[in-house]
């Protein structure tokens, strides 16, 4: 077993020039150095070549799509697939002596890179009332505890559960149903803080939340936009799907704030010319964007378009498509004409040049696919940018053909399969009748909490039970000090987890650690071995075996823990077989089957190599809104407010971590190395605020007249466009207020917080 680092690292800031290229041969290396620093040679060599292979685990990092089964090569992961793998696989152990030794109040204060590399945890422990310390506690007694609490609740809304996209479907499926057959649907979780807006826009205007597209339509598409997203670093693969779509002569425009590797030149390691060539020029155009200015670019652009229809009738719009398949033409048309073109460039930040290459880039283009992720979504105006973009491929006929549509890029590897199993704090009549058949009890109908209302109804003492599954929710939230005093408020807080994190170490009157197997694990239940299913970014089903043993004899699945908890806490008040599920999960796969619309027959067709592809009524000429047909929609903006002497900044992920987890303090594309506490700043800024590289200063957010204070970042001098910072997440949440939040889905702005730069020698700037 190796042992994990007692203390935390000191390394020095050193800074290099970013990268201009991404994965290639160093990618390989380094994730080997990593694995090997983690693992054994043998548990890493057994992961990494059953990685995302038919019959192997599926990768537990992003959502990104496999190959279909004939076309995967014999390493089908990518360097940052490899870290998340053996982060998980470590040999390093959390025991009781690590509690014995370390009260809750001294982890409380360790960095979230320590508590990490601690090692996976492997018994179930409980933080008693008035302790500081986790002790052990048996499975039945940890489990009874948190029913009992529940059962002496008031109302089952005064339970919150939240989860992440890392659970299986199995899991996903259990849960949902626990929390509704127990009365609440306060099921928040990772997607009301990623990818909301995504869902509440494609649901509003396409009738159905999810992306349109396939693998095989990105290597067939003519124009590919990559919106507000970093592949090289959070979707590699996406990069060997870009570098596929190039060879066949597709063109690629990025909008990006940061000119980020990926976007610029892929090397790809699994070919002789991306190994010792220059590899593949990915963006064709590049568009340093200002922060929150996409949705004023596609309607630049989308104007464009149709003054070109003017001049040329007949030639640019696709008016059949848009006759037989659209509703409100006339008014997106009327209104994009009003738009002023000062107020287009002065939010882009761009010339009117270069918004007309694109237009002429769609023009020569065929088939064009929108690619966007957190750039987009975590923005006051997330959900109108993608209203217009769905206006913007619509013009055109962009949506239900092949080669073209709409591609949400999707983040944990399950999160859209999540909430296709009902973990949703609104899911709809239709699914909560479909339990009600299949089940016979009334689900509750009252809409749930989400995350942001979950953390306010916390705050004011409303939730007693606090249950996490798969995520770090005190890390992942916006407000950290605001949510961290919500957590102490309920009485006890729980967490099935495979690793240390500091959702532990943020406790309400009484806390439960539930220990659980991780994803690469053999799963053994009482009829045998399982495996669970997940659904990736582009719908398709599959199945993932674990491989390797588990972390520890004592470890619980994640079913096995919320089947028992379930059935201890309803107490036989429904006639949910909670035990058959335990025992095989194949038997939860079947009533999926009955409720979950396209799972029909799941077990038999889900052992099919490369699972099942669920279908979206768009590929099928069908867009299910109450009219019948996919809508145009006119779209408003107003440009943030940014006061004279303040920043916009935006919080992201380095190439060395997995959400609120950092696995070492580099980020070796952004050539950052040995520390996390910086900021970006333009070299603009840098000189208009009389600032250097390596000042120390404090960022401070301005909101509704309060201000939120991180300490001691150093400035680094980068290519970000002027007027925008960046810094790392989840160090910088502690900025961002929880009222901040996108119109309508109520998703944090995690990518737009107003700050200033304070010098810690004490004078403002
Ligand atoms: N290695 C690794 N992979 C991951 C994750 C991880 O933490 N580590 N997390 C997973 C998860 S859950 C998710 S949701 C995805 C996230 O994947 P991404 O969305 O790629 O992640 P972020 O780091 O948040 O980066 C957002 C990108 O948007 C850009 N951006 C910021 N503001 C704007 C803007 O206003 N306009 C435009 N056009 N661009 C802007 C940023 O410069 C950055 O390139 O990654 C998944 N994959
Ligand atoms: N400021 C800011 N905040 C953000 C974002 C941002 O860009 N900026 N991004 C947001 C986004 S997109 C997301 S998705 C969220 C992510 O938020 P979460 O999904 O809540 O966080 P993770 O960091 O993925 O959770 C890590 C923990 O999951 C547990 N875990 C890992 N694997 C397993 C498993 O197989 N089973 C179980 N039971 N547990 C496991 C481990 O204990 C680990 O410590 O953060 C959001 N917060
Ligand atoms: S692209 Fe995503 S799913 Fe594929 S190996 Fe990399 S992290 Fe895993
Ligand atoms: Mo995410």
């Amino acid at each position: 077993m190796k042992k994990p680092p007692s203390q935390e690292p000191e390394e020095q800031l050193t800074v290099t020039p970013p990268k201009t290229w991404a994965a290639g041969v160093p990618a390989v290396t380094h994730a080997l150095e990593y694995s090997l620093d983690e693992t054994s040679v043998r548990r890493t060599g057994v992961t990494l070549l059953s990685i995302n292979q038919v019959g192997g685990i599926d990768c537990p990092g992003c959502a990104w799509a496999d190959p279909s089964p004939g076309h995967r090569h014999l390493n089908e992961y990518c360097e940052n697939g490899a870290k998340h793998i053996n982060d998980e696989a470590t040999t390093r152990r959390i025991t009781a002596d690590f509690f014995r030794r370390y009260p809750v109040s001294e982890l409380s204060r360790r960095s979230d890179l320590w508590l990490n590399q601690q090692g996976r945890l492997t018994e179930p422990m409980i933080k008693r009332p008035n302790s500081d310390h986790y002790e052990p506690i048996s499975w039945h007694d940890a489990i009874g505890l948190l029913a009992d609490e529940l059962k002496a609740l008031d109302s089952a809304d005064e339970a919150v559960f939240y989860t992440s996209g890392r659970v299986s479907n199995e899991a996903a499926f259990v849960l949902q149903l626990f929390a509704r057959a127990f009365g609440t649907n306060n099921l928040p979780d990772c997607s009301n803080l990623c990818h909301e807006s995504s869902g509440f826009a494609l649901h509003e205007t396409l009738g159905t939340g999810k992306g349109t597209v396939s693998l095989e339509d990105i290597h067939h598409a003519d124009l590919i936009f990559l919106v507000g997203q970093n592949p090289g670093t959070n979707h590699p693969r996406q990069l060997s799907a870009l570098e596929q779509a190039k060879l066949n002569g597709a063109r690629i425009i990025a909008v990006n704030t940061l000119p980020e590797a990926g976007l610029l030149r892929f090397k790809n390691p699994q070919k002789a010319r991306g190994v010792i060539g220059r590899g593949v020029q990915i963006a064709d155009l590049f568009l340093h964007i200002r922060s929150g200015g996409d949705l004023a670019l596609f309607q630049g652009v989308n104007r464009l378009l149709l003054e070109a229809e003017d001049a040329r009738p007949g030639t640019v719009l696709d008016q059949d498509f848009i006759r037989a398949n659209t509703s409100g033409f006339e008014e997106f048309d009327q209104h994009a004409r009003t738009i002023a073109w000062d107020d287009i460039l002065t939010a882009t930040g761009l010339t009117r040049e270069e918004i007309e290459n694109v237009r002429d880039e769609v023009l020569r283009s065929e088939r064009v696919i929108v690619c966007w992720a957190m750039g987009v979504t975590q923005q006051r105006h997330g959900v109108p940018t993608i209203r217009e973009i769905v206006n913007f491929l619509l013009l055109r006929g962009n949506l239900g053909k092949a080669g073209a549509g709409v591609c949400p890029v999707r983040g944990h590897s399950n999160v859209q399969g999540d909430r296709t199993m009902g973990v949703w704090e609104q899911m709809p009549d239709s699914f909560l009748d479909a339990l009600r058949d299949e089940f016979g009890f009334e689900p509750p109908r009252a809409h749930g909490l989400d995350a942001v209302n979950s953390i306010k109804a916390m705050r004011e003492g409303r939730i007693k039970v606090f249950l996490g599954v798969a995520g770090n929710f005190v890390r992942a939230a916006p407000d950290s000090e605001i949510t961290e005093d919500a957590m102490r408020q309920c009485g006890i807080t729980a967490h099935i987890s495979t690793k240390l994190n500091r959702s532990h170490t943020v406790c309400g009157r009484t806390a439960l650690i539930l220990p659980t197997l991780g994803r690469t694990e053999v799963d053994v239940q009482a009829t045998g071995k399982q495996f669970v299913t997940v659904e990736n970014s582009m719908s398709e089903v599959h199945s993932s075996h674990g491989r390797l043993e588990p972390a520890s004899k004592v470890l619980l699945s994640e079913v096995a823990i919320l089947c028992r908890l379930a059935d201890r806490t309803l107490d036989g008040r429904t006639a949910i077989p909670w035990g058959e599920f335990e025992a095989d999960y194949g038997t939860i796969r079947d009533r999926i089957s009955h409720v979950v619309p396209g799972l029909q027959h799941f077990n038999r067709r889900v052992a099919r190599p490369g699972g099942i592809r669920l279908p979206n009524p768009v590929n099928e000429g069908v867009y299910p809104t109450p009219v019948g047909k996919a809508l145009f929609t006119c779209n408003a903006w107003e440009m943030p407010q940014v006061p004279e002497g303040h920043l916009l900044l935006q919080t992201l992920r380095s190439h060395d971590q997995w959400n609120t987890i950092p696995y070492t303090e580099n980020d070796r594309y952004r050539g950052i190395h040995g520390s996390r506490q910086v900021v970006l700043v333009s070299p603009q800024d840098v000189s208009r605020f009389g600032l250097s590289q390596g000042q120390r200063v404090d960022l401070v957010s301005v909101w509704n007249g309060t201000e939120r204070r991180a300490k001691d970042f150093e400035v680094v001098p980068y290519p970000t466009t002027p007027g925008c910072a960046a810094a790392y997440y989840p160090e910088t949440n502690v900025l961002l207020p929880l009222d901040s939040v996108a119109e309508s889905s109520n998703q944090p702005t995690a990518k737009s917080i107003v700050v200033r730069l304070e010098p810690r020698t004490g004078d403002a700037v």
